[in-house]
């Protein structure tokens, strides 16, 4: 493959010339006036370990995504975020780096790095990387230095609680059962930790700490990357005076520790040195808990972020018992008019850090699963705000079966499992949920075919391939016009042809409807009709705007020979059709 010969040297030569080249202004508003290609753009979300292993080790890699990239082109993306691939002991599968500026072997080296954005760039995909600095992994040299000495130069990168003023008060951690707090005996205090024990949080409040930030960031932009997403963002800043964290306030605890004020002067410091200066975004997870928050985040007269994605809607359903559609609108419907004027959002339903998207928001039986894909893919690229798809699920990949605990290996579901047992929870409703909405789910190998570990690797996969892969596979679905797959690229063409569809208005129809998720998109003479019946059973609605209606008035459909009778249409069962109304 040409992409794959080119010298490493010219490579970076071309990647930082293009980066020069091709970034207009990155202002954010949400008319059309202040266009962005972050947010005409398409973004597909790659975990890296599961999406193409080429070296036998049953780990996905970097030469995995060069290979696929046509695949990626072919489909319509334009965006692509990779899950972490830097140095790390793997605790968290990445989300605790060891080295900012050096790739995991496992996932191959900075020249097939180099070979893989060129290869994007080349076919105008741009590539996110995923910053993971509100911690580091306990491995990395500076807390290693910092944990030998409270005279380290490093010892300050950290935050510490030092042990002659007792017990520091709780913390709460969001993987931890025992809190944030862990006690290192060779400087005789407490590093705080808002994930695992292994992934001390950085002090955001040295100085140095945000020069070395912006030192990686900078390394990385020069190296040609488009954007950043900011893992576990709103958390950097903290109240070092550590108040006392409220009893029975776990739920809710971004509230407590989310979205300090003095992180706005943080983030600005980073547009400054690096966002505005390399003309790149940056995305942050989560939004802090008012609109307010998220709006201070993300405004364009702000220069801080550029865009961020909430957790309402994820949050929704999170048993098996579902969801209710009127939440659903709702959560969707209330951060649209919120960001009606200003701001940008990401839309979102699925990522590495949830179970798959048809399993939790569809149907994924036999009968249903593609249809109800289909129709969640299409309301993905509706929506005002940049879609953000994962892999696999284009295919409509589902939640794998996973009863037993012992099979669970994620870091997250045993600090529940803990959690549960040291709450005295009924845990054989603990394990149903878990295998509902654990992130596992969503992390399973890529299934590219129907050979053997479905065409994921030769080797043995590092995580058990779906056993439904013989059925759901990027092969047969390829020559089907019916699937899953062909739809997703026509709604990828759809949502590119159309800007109404990124800037347009937004309007909820039918608001009451239980089974029918109706709204109208408009963009000066462009108005779109959206028309999405997320039940298995038919469902008739009536409304004025599709008085006068045609078969070619139709922009998309994922049924066949739809017809419009007055005002009134059935729609199937999970039909998702797009009508121009212009
Ligand atoms: O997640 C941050 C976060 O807030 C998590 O609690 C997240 O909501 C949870 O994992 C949902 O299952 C980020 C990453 O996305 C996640 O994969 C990492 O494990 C975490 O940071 C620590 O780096």
């Amino acid at each position: 493959m040409k992409s794959r010969t080119a010298p490493v040297a010219f490579l970076r030569m071309l990647n930082s010339v293009y980066n020069k080249k091709q970034k207009p202004s990155t202002a954010g508003e949400t008319t059309q006036s202040n266009k962005s290609w972050w947010k005409e753009g398409i973004l597909y979300q790659i975990y890296l370990q599961s999406f193409k292993d080429t070296d036998g080790d049953g780990f996905g890699d970097l030469n995995g995504v060069v290979e696929k990239l046509d695949y990626l082109k072919s489909i319509g993306i334009t965006m692509v975020w990779i899950t972490p691939f830097l140095e790390s002991p793997m605790v968290d599968n990445g989300y605790d780096v060891s080295d900012y500026k050096a790739i995991h072997p496992r996932y191959g080296t900075m020249e097939d790095f180099d070979r893989m954005i060129y290869g994007l760039h080349e076919r105008e995909i741009k590539f996110v990387l995923d910053m993971v600095v509100n911690h580091s992994s306990d491995q990395h040299k500076w807390f290693k230095g910092a944990s030998s000495s409270r005279d380290n130069e490093y010892y300050d990168y950290y935050h510490w609680w030092p042990a002659e003023k007792g017990e520091p008060p709780y913390r709460h951690s969001l993987f931890d059962p025992e809190g944030g707090w862990d006690y290192v005996e060779a400087v005789d205090a407490y590093y705080l930790h808002t994930f695992t024990g292994n992934q001390p949080d950085l002090n955001w409040e040295n100085p140095k700490v945000r020069q070395e930030v912006y030192d990686i960031m900078k390394f990385w932009a020069e190296k040609g990357v488009d954007g950043f997403r900011m893992d576990a963002f709103q958390f950097v800043s903290k109240d070092t005076t550590w108040p006392e964290f409220p009893e029975g306030h776990e739920k809710d605890y971004v509230k407590w520790y989310g979205l300090r004020p003095e992180l706005h002067g943080y983030l600005n410091e980073m547009y400054n040195k690096i966002i505005g200066k390399y003309n790149v975004f940056a995305v942050a997870e989560g939004t802090g808990s008012t609109f307010e928050d998220a709006h201070n985040l993300v405004d364009s007269d702000r220069n801080e972020l550029q865009m961020a994605y909430h957790f309402d809607a994820v949050n929704l359903s999170q048993t098996p018992k579902g969801y209710s559609l009127l939440d659903f609108k709702g959560v969707f419907s209330k951060w649209d008019n919120a960001f009606s004027e200003k701001g940008w959002l990401a839309i979102y339903l699925s990522n590495h850090d949830n179970a798959r998207l048809v399993s939790r928001f569809g149907n994924d039986s036999d009968d249903f699963r593609t249809v109800s894909t289909q129709l969640l893919n299409t309301f993905l690229m509706s929506m005002r705000g940049t879609p953000y798809l994962y892999y696999g699920d284009e295919i409509g990949m589902t939640n794998i079966d996973m009863p037993n605990i012992e099979e669970y290996t994620d870091i997250e579901a045993q600090g529940k499992y803990q959690s549960a047992l040291k709450a005295g929870a009924d845990m054989e409703e603990f394990i149903n949920t878990l295998n509902y909405n654990s992130r596992e789910n969503g992390r399973t190998p890529m299934q590219w075919d129907a050979s053997e570990n479905a065409g994921f690797t030769t080797g043995d996969p590092w995580r058990r391939v779906n056993p439904n892969y013989t059925e759901i596979n990027v092969a047969k679905q390829k020559t089907d016009p019916n699937s899953v797959l062909s739809h997703f690229k026509r709604m990828t063409e759809v949502r590119k042809k159309n800007p109404v569809l990124v800037y347009g208005d937004y309007t909820l129809l039918l608001p009451e409807h239980e089974q029918v998720y109706a709204f109208a998109r408009e963009l000066d003479e462009d108005k779109i009709l959206v028309l999405l019946n997320f039940s298995e059973s038919e469902s008739e609605i009536e409304l004025v705007e599709l008085q006068g209606l045609t078969s070619e008035k139709v922009v998309i459909d994922n049924y066949e020979g739809t017809a419009v009778e007055g005002t009134c249409i059935t729609l199937r069962p999970y039909q998702a059709i797009l009508f121009s109304l212009g």
